[in-house]
């Protein structure tokens, strides 16, 4: 009889398949690299880019604060997959790459679309569903998208933009435009053919893009070592592509390793696939009872805040003050409200507009 799991704790074989043992030890992927010793200033980030960097993360974090009790209000409704705990990842590779590098990644984008030009209010408004979003209310949470600014959303099916990002990467190959790109994914999506089918090809035609698992520990209440044998990262050596394993609650660490792996990217035209090890701190989604996971390990996650991190950070190097530091946090706590002002005064879209970019037309806004 299969033996009841209780917490993501005990690794136990049972006839589900639970407990992943490589050479007689368990692996569970999810151990944290130490996070880099340098200063930003090491890294040639000015004290203005720190300050940003915080300020970034911020808006992240209260901007889905307040749209998950939008949400609980019943302002809005479909699905609301939360970024928390992961924004030093959205930052510090947007910090490291250049602005016409392209980004892609899955659903838990709304981090990603704010760092890459999505304004909180065409995001608030995005979840509304309102005709002033960043997709024209068409898309949701889940279809955050800054086309101008090189992201390229916000998919929902699992594993499904992978090879977007390579055919991306493919493009900007063929019209040597220099450019990389950075093709996010959950480590759900580890799985799935369509990640290796990709690599096998990128690896093949030395495509200029960075594949980078955000490993948050769990697919829905699947923990990683339940869904996945050995470590993720080992998945690049089939393919005798370049790796490395990040740690994502630090933002100078992103900033230095993506970096790193960009300017290799660039120079050599070869692909990397990197496992950056995070946390989310809320559910997968809004209806979520977390019952797959102990309060103590969420606990201890939340010492390792990206977020309070970066601001610490600051006031320890004395970069800036306890005043400085509230004056952001009001500022971003207006932009929210304003955010959500907007989206709640702003009409959905209309009808006749359902079928407008569902299909590419002759204004359709590729870049060249
Ligand atoms: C092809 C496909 N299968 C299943 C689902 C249902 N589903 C939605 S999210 C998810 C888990 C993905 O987890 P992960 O890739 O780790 O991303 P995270 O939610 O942790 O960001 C699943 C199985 C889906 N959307 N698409
Ligand atoms: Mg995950």
């Amino acid at each position: 009889m299969a033996k009841k799991e209780k917490n993501a704790e005990e690794v136990t074989f049972t006839p589900k398949g639970t407990g992943i043992r490589t050479n007689g030890e368990i692996v569970r992927s999810t151990e944290l690299p130490d996070p880099t010793e340098k200063k930003h200033s090491d890294l040639d980030l000015s004290d203005d880019d720190v300050v940003d960097m915080f300020e970034q993360m911020y808006l992240q974090r209260r901007f889905e604060e307040r749209a998950m009790q939008m949400y609980q209000k019943g302002k809005f409704g479909g699905f609301l997959h939360l970024y928390m705990g992961q924004e030093a990842i959205s930052t510090g590779t947007t910090y490291a790459l250049n602005d016409d590098d392209d980004i892609i990644t899955a659903y838990r984008d709304h981090g990603w679309g704010l760092v890459r030009g999505v304004s909180p209010k065409e995001g608030m408004a995005e979840l509304y569903g309102k005709e002033t979003g960043c997709s024209k209310g068409k898309g949701g949470s889940m279809h955050f998208a800054n086309v101008d600014e090189h992201f390229w959303g916000g998919y929902g099916i699992v594993g499904g933009h992978i090879p977007l990002g390579g055919g991306i990467a493919f493009a900007n190959k063929y019209k040597q435009n220099n450019r990389v790109t950075a093709c996010f994914l959950g480590d759900g999506a580890v799985p799935q053919g369509a990640l290796h089918e990709t690599l096998n090809m990128s690896q093949n035609w030395g495509l200029p893009c960075i594949y980078a698992v955000e490993n948050n520990g769990y697919a829905m209440g699947t923990a990683v070592h339940r869904h996945s044998v050995g470590e993720i990262v080992d998945r690049a050596d089939g393919f005798n592509m370049k790796k490395m394993v990040i740690n994502g609650m630090d933002v100078l660490t992103v900033y230095e390793k993506m970096k790193e792996i960009a300017d290799d990217v660039r120079e050599n035209s070869e692909p990397w696939f990197v496992e950056i090890r995070t946390y989310r701190y809320r559910g997968h989604s809004m209806s979520d009872p977390m019952k797959y996971r102990t309060k103590e390990e969420l606990e201890e996650y939340e010492k390792l805040d990206p977020v309070a991190r970066i601001k610490n950070y600051l006031l320890d190097e004395d970069i800036i003050d306890e005043d400085k530091v509230e004056e952001i946090e009001d500022s971003v706590e207006d932009t929210v409200m304003e955010a959500i002002d907007f989206a709640e005064e702003s009409d959905f879209p209309e009808k006749e507009a359902l079928y407008d970019h569902m299909f590419a037309e002759d204004d359709y806004p590729f870049h060249t």
